[in-house]
Order: C-alpha cells, then sequence, then structure tokens
C-alpha cells in the first residue's frame, strides 16, 4: 500500500483562523506591527511563564538568535562546538567572523562529547557552543564544570527543544543561554522565529540591544547591532498557537511510542536514545541503521520509505566537516570525528507531528521493516 497523501517529516501546528485574528487584531487596530510591541512582549511573558526561565528574548528566527547570543557572550575567535548539526549551527557562527573548531560528539547521544571539548580548549577560545540534538540535552553538568573551570562561557542551541525537562529543570535554562527556534517545522512554531532564553538580565540587556541596531535610545547607538526582532504579526500567531500545543505534544507522545512498541532494537536497527533524566522531549524520532557491507541500510530504508510516499530526513548529513564551504572559514584541519561521522551515515528521522495518525506511525513502523528484509 503506498500512503495516499505524503507524509512528511515535519508538519506546523496552526491556530484556528478565529484564534489568529483575535491576537492579530489589536496590531491591526493600533498599527503597531514590530519593535517590540505588546502582542510580543505577552508572547516573551507566556513563554517564560511556560519554560520557566527568567527571560524569553524574542529573535526573527533561530540563525540569528544564534549570531545575536554569541555576539552578546562576547565570544570572539574559536568557539569548539559541534559538527553533528544543522547548517544554521556553524553557518551562524561563521557569519558573524567567528572560527568553529568541530570536536566530536557522544556515541549515544550525538551531543558535544565533554572529554573531546576538554581536549580542544586553547587561550584562543573564547566559548562553547553544545547542540541539545533531537531535544536530547548535552551533557550539561559537564560542560558546565568545563564552562566554569576555564571561565568561557556556553551556548547552547536549543532548536530541537521546547519545554522538556532534564533531571527536573527545564533544558533551556541551562548553560550562559540557550537559543531556540520557533520555525514552522518545529514543536512550537511562529512561522519564522525564535529566542534567546537566559537568566542574567545583563546578558538579555545586551540581546535587546543587538537585536535592534545596538540602539540605546533616541541619540546613543552603542554597539553595531542587527535587526533580530520578531514581529508582532509571528508574535500573535505564537500566541494563538500555544493552545494547539497541548493536543499537539499528547499526538507526538502517542506516535513515539508506537515507534518505539513496533520497532524491535537489534544489529540492524536502533533507536536513538533519550539522555536518562529527560522527560517530555517529543520534538524528533530518530533512528539509526547501519552501513552492512558497504551497503547503507539508512539510504536504502530512505528511498523505500519515499517510493510510499513516507517523507524521512537524513538529519544531519552531510557532515559539516565536509563541506567545503564551511571548512575554507576554519583554522581547523584535521577533524577527528568518527562518531559523529558514523552518526551522519546512520541517521534517519520519521515523522513525528500531530498529522500523523495511529494507523499510519504503524504503516511507518511495518514499512521500515518490510524495507529492511
Ligand atoms: N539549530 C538547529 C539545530 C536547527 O535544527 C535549526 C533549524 C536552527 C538552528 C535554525 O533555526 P531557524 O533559523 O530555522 O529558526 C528545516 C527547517 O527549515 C529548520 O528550521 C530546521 N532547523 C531543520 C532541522 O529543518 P529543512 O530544509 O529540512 O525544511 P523543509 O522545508 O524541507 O521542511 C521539512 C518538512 O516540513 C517538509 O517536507 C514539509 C514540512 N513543512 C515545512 C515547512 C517549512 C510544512 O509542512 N510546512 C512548512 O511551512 O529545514
Amino acid at each position: 500500500m503506498v500512503s495516499n497523501t505524503p507524509i512528511y517529516v515535519a508538519r506546523p501546528i496552526v491556530p484556528t483562523l478565529e484564534d489568529f485574528v483575535s491576537h492579530l487584531s489589536p496590531a491591526l487596530e493600533s498599527r503597531r506591527l514590530s519593535n517590540g510591541g505588546p502582542i510580543s512582549a505577552d508572547l516573551a511573558l507566556r513563554l517564560s511563564e511556560l519554560l520557566r526561565t527568567r527571560y524569553v528574548n524574542l529573535m526573527t528566527n533561530g540563525t540569528v538568535a544564534i549570531e545575536i547570543a554569541a555576539k552578546a557572550l562576547n565570544f570572539k575567535n574559536k568557539v569548539i562546538t559541534t559538527p553533528f548539526t544543522f547548517a544554521a549551527t556553524v553557518g551562524a557562527l561563521i557569519w558573524i567572523g567567528l572560527d568553529p573548531v568541530l570536536v566530536d560528539v557522544e556515541e549515544d547521544y550525538l551531543t558535544l562529547s565533554p572529554e573531546s571539548v576538554s581536549a580542544a580548549i586553547d587561550e584562543d577560545v573564547s566559548g562553547i557552543l553544545g547542540v541539545h540534538v533531537y531535544g536530547c540535552p548535552c551533557d550539561v553538568d559537564a560542560l558546565d564544570s568545563i564552562s566554569r573551570n576555564h571561565q568561557i562561557p556556553v551556548l547552547y542551541d536549543g532548536a530541537h527543544v521546547f519545554d522538556a525537562t532534564y533531571n527536573g529543570r527545564p533544558i533551556v535554562s541551562y548553560g550562559d543561554a540557550t537559543t531556540m527556534s520557533f520555525h514552522a517545522t518545529k514543536q512550537f512554531n511562529t512561522g519564522e522565529g525564535g529566542a534567546v532564553v537566559t537568566s542574567s538580565s545583563e546578558i538579555d540587556t545586551k540581546l535587546s540591544l543587538l537585536k535592534n541596531f545596538g540602539i540605546k535610545s533616541e541619540d546613543v547607538i552603542s554597539d553595531i547591532g542587527i535587526n533580530g526582532k520578531m514581529s508582532e504579526l509571528n508574535a500573535a500567531f505564537g500566541l494563538a498557537n500555544l493552545n494547539a500545543l497541548f493536543e499537539e505534544r499528547a499526538r507526538r507522545s502517542a506516535v513515539s511510542q508506537i515507534y518505539r512498541d513496533s520497532i524491535t532494537e537489534d544489529n540492524k536497527i536502533r533507536i536513538v536514545p533519550q539522555r536518562p533524566g529527560t522527560v517530555g522531549s517529543t520534538n524528533y524520532f530518530a533512528i539509526r541503521l547501519p552501513v552492512e557491507n558497504g551497503v547503507s541500510l539508512r539510504d536504502k530504508v530512505y528511498l523505500a520509505l519515499r517510493d510510499l510516499g513516507i517523507y524521512t530526513r537524513k538529519y544531519f548529513y552531510p557532515l559539516l566537516s565536509d563541506i567545503p564551504a564551511y571548512t575554507a572559514h576554519m583554522t581547523q584541519t584535521k577533524f577527528d570525528l568518527p562518531n559523529a561521522q558514523r552518526a551522519a551515515n546512520e541517521v534517519l528521522t520519521l515523522p513525528l507531528h500531530g498529522g500523523v495518525t495511529d494507523a499510519a506511525a504503524l504503516y511507518i513502523a511495518e514499512s521500515l521493516k518490510a524495507a529492511l528484509k
């Protein structure tokens, strides 16, 4: 059987038209469309309550959020980060003139390996940028202690995280700051959008300055900034979308459970685990399929599912250390990244969103097993 309607890896939540209009109408009536109006202030407040974090500084998207946060944390020269991430993480660093140093990830969780981070630290390193891949938190305790010992800030790219917790604390509350993405493909979206979360008022003030061209007041421009502000239109969409979150999360949990129950892990298939202590992470569902006798089972399954109308994604292939456009801008010339390399060749992310019914989830799992036979 081929799926009648394509099943994509992601599907955005959307508000009802009525909900959207009711949140949008104050902007239309007042003609206040941007530059920190009441709707974005309301969304920031609602999110800070939901995420249990002090400051949620809304941004245009998750990429600009990384650029602005890196500037606010005073990153200079080298920044240690991961090659196993979406293009935006490392691209954002290079775009603002930084020199990424790519180190390996942990074999199981695919997040920055603290040992590799420690080994890469030298006097030119000014920061660490970890990524909570697929919503699995980095080893935040180890990274935070490296950051403290060397007195260099740690920033987390939390584009894959929303309100999940690690050891009882919101994942986005770890580190000096965490960036978020509210892109259409994320669990919570504002169409395009993002944020930087921090508990430091000093960092939050700096973020606000940098996202508004560095303008402090009508007469004072104290920094070179950029335009990183979220518009009132996106914020209204986000506020209205909060109503759809509960149902979306419940569906994602149900779909993940069906995948877990249907997939028997063996030497051909493994589910990418969540770090123990993580609760409520329903952003991505990733599996690993090895290369067997020179044949990529991952690619085989990807193609077989695509023929059935099931569009999985090879997040994250190719590895960023294999992309000349990136490495041309790094001083690093040797890349010792065996775990990341293997992950880039093995990982496949399955459709996980509110549009996947129980029947569709079972069909995906069965088609996956059939493709492996
Ligand atoms: N850091 C990390 C670790 C990230 O993963 C990302 C973004 C960022 C930073 C940067 O955040 P932003 O600047 O984007 O806020 C998608 C997203 O565009 C990207 O936001 C996301 N990560 C990345 C993992 O995935 P593509 O190129 O795979 O997207 P696309 O257009 O192929 O969409 C995937 C599927 O989603 C489509 O097949 C259908 C569905 N879809 C997509 C869109 C855009 C919809 O149903 N509706 C839509 O409007 O990058």
